[in-house]
């Protein structure tokens, strides 16, 4: 009955609260001059920050400018993309394979820089895919997918990748519970088979390599975010759950009864020493690891079959619950590493746990119960504070490194800053429309770089020109260098901005890659020079190994192609200069196009259909003579005598 009556107040007080936030709009907008001056680069100048804008559906991750909103790129991830052939390209397929098979596309969340001493430092990106659970790494020299390792025994990869203070793990939750291993029982047996899993991945500090060290077997909540201690909470990780109730139908109702669920404190400092005393089990997990391999220039899967898991019931000292109210999502560490922040999106208040209590509360075993084993922290002994009147609906806080904490507030859409140690409300400012995430260059680090707060926004009804049903989605970028927060500019974002990071651009810029070396490509269908260029036949299949400089393709006529060929182009572009990539498309593929940046091969599979000739050209405008790229494919019936040539 209580909980009914919660679900009855809550309800109509957060659609007036709706209302009355988005009703008290502009006041906080800088004049318009003002926030012009302040978000204008001109012509030749460049943007102070990179920021990374996940793609959500779309699967990929985009880069803007900051302050401009700028756009400059959307690298490729989980989905294919017909711009760049890539999960196309014969190179590229492979990082697309999984357990399940190719998968061409996800939805990609939450990007997280890699770090050093608690610092972005800008050597790599990692981002998830919710929906057939993997991590990806992104090499910020070249902007390009450098691997992607799926995550066995989890399901809607939510609280993930989030990493260590020195990028040690990136560590990854299954939002979805599931049995583990998983198989075929009945969806009503969810409390005694499904299992929630923590995953560690461990990252090879040289290369970025990344390796499945171990996964922790936990009861079967939610697990929905995440964020690894840093300073004096090194060591730990900490995740966010809700549906402590274990439902597993209508969860608006039956995962909203519990006052509190609970924020997982997991010490891997201490599972790694229960693994170093042969305590992890090897299971059975069949999962995909695809690198894609930088001599090579090309992608390759290895199938793996085994995981080490640590089942938390075994290993007392690793975990510990922190009871939070109420159904939380966001979980943040603030700067100074004390204190633990949790965004409950049904809870009044935003709890502040603090992490000397929490090893105070452990070492007296403070405890108010355990779930399967994990002892629960009593709340009063853990809690730092209360932040009251926070907006309703807090999801996700960031910090400015000055001391303050912003939290974003979906329902009333609006971000509310206040200060650590007081706990007080000092401004709040309206976003347009229901925030979720919120990103400070630096805000989930030891030092924020501060200075703006961008909102990432799930609506943008009436801020934009329409476009039919569908309305671009969009972010804004909020002045936080003053006293109060000042709205600087909206601008649309590619896909669902859902999480972001940004770094300044110096730190980028100089280790930034022009072009690949034609020296170092070990590409197995690299064409060395125009003089190599050729064409073989092995039964159907045709091997076309293609050059393209400025501005020609070496072969540009080909005879006795037969229909039904599988006709592999293997493209060297010879090019050694920065910006100079060629494309290349011809009649009829029915596949992609591919672009090869200078020094690149790259390769791309055609099965011609019909008898006749096939025009291909350059679709990278590349030069005056761009319109002169091109060549053409005499493709004769399957029975001619039409014999292979090619000059
Ligand atoms: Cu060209």
């Amino acid at each position: 009955m209580k909980t009914k009556k919660t679900i009855l107040v809550l309800v109509p007080l957060l659609i007036l609260g709706t209302i009355l936030f988005n009703c008290s709009q502009s006041k906080e907008t800088a004049s318009f001059s003002d926030a012009a001056e302040k978000v204008y680069v001109a012509p030749g100048k460049l943007d102070e920050f990179y920021a990374f804008f996940s793609g959500g559906f779309n699967g990929q991750l985009s880069v803007y400018g900051l302050p401009s909103g700028r756009l400059f790129k959307s690298i490729s991830v989980f989905s294919q993309n017909p711009e760049t052939g890539y999960g196309y390209s014969e190179e590229t397929k492979a990082m697309l394979n999984t357990s399940y098979g190719f998968i061409p596309w996800d939805d990609a969340h939450h990007p997280k820089l890699s770090q050093t001493n608690g610092v972005p430092d800008g050597r790599w990106i990692f981002i998830n895919a919710n929906n057939t659970p993997r991590v990806a790494r992104i090499d910020l020299r070249t902007f390009e997918t450098a691997e992607i390792i799926e995550i066995p025994n989890s399901a809607g990869n939510h609280g993930s990748p989030f990493l260590t203070e020195n990028t040690e793990y990136v560590v990854a939750s299954t939002r979805f519970s599931v049995p583990v291993p998983n198989k075929d029982v009945a969806i009503s047996s969810y409390k005694e088979n499904f299992k929630g899993t923590l995953s560690f991945i461990k990252v090879d500090q040289n290369t970025g390599r990344m390796d499945l060290a171990f996964q922790i077997l936990v009861p079967g909540f939610n697990y929905d975010l995440a964020h690894a201690g840093k300073g004096p909470s090194h060591g730990w990780a900490f995740f966010t759950s809700y549906n402590s109730e274990q439902a597993n139908e209508l969860l608006e109702i039956n995962a909203s009864k519990n006052d509190k669920d609970f924020i997982a404190a997991v010490n891997w400092k201490e599972a790694e020493k229960y693994i170093s005393q042969g305590k992890a089990k090897w299971i059975d997990a069949e999962y995909y690891h695809n690198v894609f391999d930088e001599e090579k220039l090309h992608a390759y899967s290895e199938k793996k079959s085994k995981v080490l898991v640590l089942n938390s019931k075994e290993c007392p000292g690793i975990i510990y619950y922190l009871p939070t109210p109420k159904s939380p999502h966001g979980v943040d560490v603030d700067p100074s590493g004390e204190y633990i922040v949790a965004g409950g999106k049904l809870a009044t208040v935003i709890p502040v746990h603090s992490f000397t209590k929490m090893l105070k509360a452990i070492e007296n075993k403070d405890f108010i119960g355990e779930v399967d084993g994990i002892p629960i922290l009593r709340y009063e002994s853990v809690i730092a504070g209360e932040v009251e009147n926070p907006g309703l609906g807090p999801l996700h806080t960031e910090f400015d490194g000055k001391g303050y904490a912003y939290t974003s507030a979906f329902v009333s859409s609006e971000i509310v800053k206040w200060k650590l140690g007081t706990w007080e409300v000092v401004d709040r400012i309206p976003t347009y429309y229901s925030i979720g995430h919120l990103m400070i260059p630096g805000g989930d680090s030891k030092k924020p770089w501060g200075k703006y707060v961008v909102a990432l926004n799930k609506i943008t009804k009436d801020r934009y020109l329409p476009t039919g049903p569908e309305i671009c989605q969009a972010a804004q970028l909020i002045d936080i260098s003053g006293d109060k927060m000042k709205l600087l500019l909206d601008f649309p974002t590619v896909g669902e901005p859902h999480y972001a990071q940004a770094i300044p651009a110096d730190i980028l810029i100089k280790n930034n890659k022009k072009f690949y070396e034609l020296e170092k490509n070990k590409n197995p269908y690299k064409t060395n020079g125009e003089k190599e260029a050729k064409v073989i036949r092995n039964g159907n299949e045709v091997h076309v190994y293609m050059t393209t400089t400025r501005t020609h393709f070496k072969p540009d006529n080909i005879e006795g192609i037969k229909v039904g060929d599988k006709v592999y182009f293997h493209i060297t572009n010879l090019e050694q200069d920065w910006d100079i990539p060629h494309g290349f498309a011809v009649k009829g593929l029915n596949n992609s196009e591919l672009l090869i940046m200078p020094g690149q091969t790259k390769t791309i599979l055609w099965v011609p259909q019909k008898a006749g000739i096939y025009p291909f050209y350059c679709t990278d405008f590349c030069s005056a003579l761009h319109q002169e790229m091109q060549g053409y494919i005499r493709v004769s019936t399957q029975n001619s005598n039409v014999k292979l040539s090619y000059n």
